[in-house]
């Protein structure tokens, strides 16, 4: 049931917006903001979003072999017993065509889509003082106003094409993998090219293989991988995820990635150095993201992640047959999942493949784009039909960036995130009042099972909303101060584990030319942050500035 005692806003002075709160976005996040705002507040929300569907990430991801690298049981909303129950899944990670028809299901089934605008790509949002209310401007030149602004525009929706000189000169076809065509790709016949060998190369390189004449893969940054070891779900699998449900959420809600299952308790040191390898063996066969939680200190010890990273470039040379081939994908400059780390079906056996070859550009660097393919410096030219680029994201700030974002006294996000960005929680940035973003830069976001970050923040972001309108207050935003000591926080955790040692990583934004290099996400866990997050709620939301109606006026 509504909550009637939060429907009245306190307007900081004669603004009377058009809805109570505009949210950005129709993926995971934007749907359960949605459904708490306007189902729990009883709030007027009008969602906006880019996309003909929801989805996010998934109704733009539809590359070959897209599949989330979370298991189906914990890659879902966990908010509802009903919900979470009704729904079966088929496969141990859920394929993209799948992932959409939850999403539909869900929006469906909790009657959401009534209040999203789609096919509406917002261009600037501003924020007026005078009226204490935002400003949403559409493409199409609409604009709509609103007290409360939510961003649930994901943390990886800003395709990264490389401007590679020539590409408006080449004669084939070329396709992000991040804008994928709904219509799909035809490869039969044709000679392919595909730059990137992130998650995203790793699952589309044995798809597209399958059915080009011939793939060659430009690799920059030789990367780890471990199969997914993807299956049909059975009966007995399917009935005891429903029967433990609490079990389940329990366990990704007290776990630091979020997942449904525990990291070990366990040093790497404290088995033989022959147990430590039958511990990895056993993990490669179970596959999945469970590889890194084998022992505690992967992350912290790099002689403890060597261990692992050893192991896993030994696998590469074990099964890619080519000597040659093997070497350079095993040549790994990184510990083991300081870069987000790939799972796979069969992305190291498609380099066995007669037509399937790999190109290192580290050595030799692509110099440009031609008519007929891909130049390297070397003057080599490979003739190529299509070009994909599996070259990722401008990662947590793009999307929130390309937003045009104006706060108070005509400040820009661009401006105020120009070293990088800063912000409280990952939820709020001072100078921005009453908004608020979804597992925004400085949240562990993407360090997390995604579904679990989302429920967590927009929970938090709709008490919040609540406690303001029962209180009268108009205005909320960080205090620099706090901003200051969460940035010099989030710094800290990074700092206490090896993944700012992958230098060339998008959580330090150095995929992107001229980024600045800040580790964005936040690395302390998600059940730490949790706990912080609740106290700070608790002490009457320590360290923001809260303006009362009068004086807000
Ligand atoms: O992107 P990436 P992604 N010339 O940035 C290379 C999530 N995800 O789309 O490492 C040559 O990881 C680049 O090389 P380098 C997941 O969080 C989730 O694969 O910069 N190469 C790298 O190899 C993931 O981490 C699922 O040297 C260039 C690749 O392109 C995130 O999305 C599935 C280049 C980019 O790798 C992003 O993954 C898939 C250039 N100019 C993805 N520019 C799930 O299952 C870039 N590269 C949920």
């Amino acid at each position: 049931m509504p909550d009637t005692m939060v429907r009245e806003a306190p307007r900081g002075a004669s603004g009377t917006p058009d809805v109570d709160a505009i949210v950005i976005g129709a993926g995971l996040a934007g749907m359960y903001q949605l459904h708490l705002l306007r189902d729990r507040l009883g709030l007027k929300v009008q969602v906006l979003e880019q996309g003909g569907g929801v989805g996010g990430t998934w109704y733009w991801n539809r590359y070959p072999g897209a599949r989330c690298d979370s298991e189906s049981h914990s890659y879902c909303f966990s908010f509802s017993r009903e919900i979470y129950t009704e729904w079966e899944w088929t496969e141990r990670y859920p394929g993209q065509p799948e992932i959409m028809r939850y999403m539909n299901w869900v929006a469906d089934r909790l009657d959401l889509k009534r209040d999203i605008r789609f096919d509406t790509r917002v261009t600037a949002c501003t924020y007026d003082a005078a009226a204490n209310l935002w400003r949403v401007t559409t493409e199409a030149g609409e604009t709509l106003t609103a007290t409360y602004l939510v961003t649930a525009v994901g943390c990886l929706s800003t395709a990264n094409v490389p401007k590679i000189p020539g590409l408006e000169s080449f004669e084939g076809r070329w396709y992000h993998t991040g804008q994928w065509p709904h219509k799909g790709v035809d490869f039969s016949g044709a000679r392919v090219g595909q730059i990137g060998t992130g998650s995203t190369g790793i699952q589309a390189v044995p798809v597209i293989a399958e059915q080009a004449k011939h793939l060659t893969v430009f690799q920059r940054t030789a990367n780890y991988s471990v199969p997914a070891r993807n299956a049909p779900l059975d009966e007995p699998f399917k009935a005891w995820v429903k029967q433990n449900y609490e079990a389940v959420r329990e366990t990704m809600l007290s776990t630091p990635n979020g997942h449904p299952f525990r990291i070990e308790d366990r040093s790497c040191w404290e088995v033989t150095e022959e147990e430590r390898r039958k511990l990895y063996e056993a993990a490669w066969e179970k596959g999945g993201l469970q590889f890194r939680a084998t022992f505690r200190d992967l992350l912290v010890d790099r002689k403890a992640n060597d261990t692992a990273a050893d192991f896993l470039k030994a696998k590469i040379r074990e099964i890619v047959q080519d000597p040659a081939t093997a070497a350079r994908l095993a040549d790994i400059d990184h510990p083991y999942a300081a870069k987000r780390p790939p799972i796979d079906t069969n992305y190291f056996e498609a380099f066995n493949r007669d037509n399937v070859s790999l190109v290192d550009v580290r050595a030799n660097p692509i110099e440009r784009i031609t008519p007929k393919g891909i130049r390297l410096r070397d003057g080599t030219e490979h003739e190529l039909d299509i070009i994909v680029f599996a070259t990722g994201f401008d990662a947590m700030t793009g999307p929130l960036l390309r937003l045009n974002i104006t706060g108070r006294d005509g400040l820009t996000l661009a401006e105020a995130w120009e070293a990088g960005p800063r912000s409280y929680l990952g939820l709020q940035v001072a100078g921005f009042p009453n908004m608020f973003t979804i597992t925004g830069p400085g949240s562990p976001s993407v360090l997390c099972n995604m579904p679990i970050a989302i429920e967590q923040h927009a929970e938090w972001i709709a008490d919040c909303i609540g406690h303001l309108r029962r209180n009268g207050i108009a205005r909320m935003e960080p205090r620099p101060e706090a901003v200051e000591r969460w940035v010099e926080h989030v710094n800290e955790a990074a700092n206490a584990t090896l993944l700012p040692q992958a230098g060339h990583s998008w959580y330090l934004g150095a995929n992107v030319p001229g980024k600045p290099r800040v580790f964005m996400p936040y690395a302390g866990g998600m059940a730490r942050y949790r706990e912080i997050c609740a106290d700070i709620a608790a002490r009457g939301y320590e360290g923001f500035v809260l303006e009362e109606a009068a004086a807000a006026a």
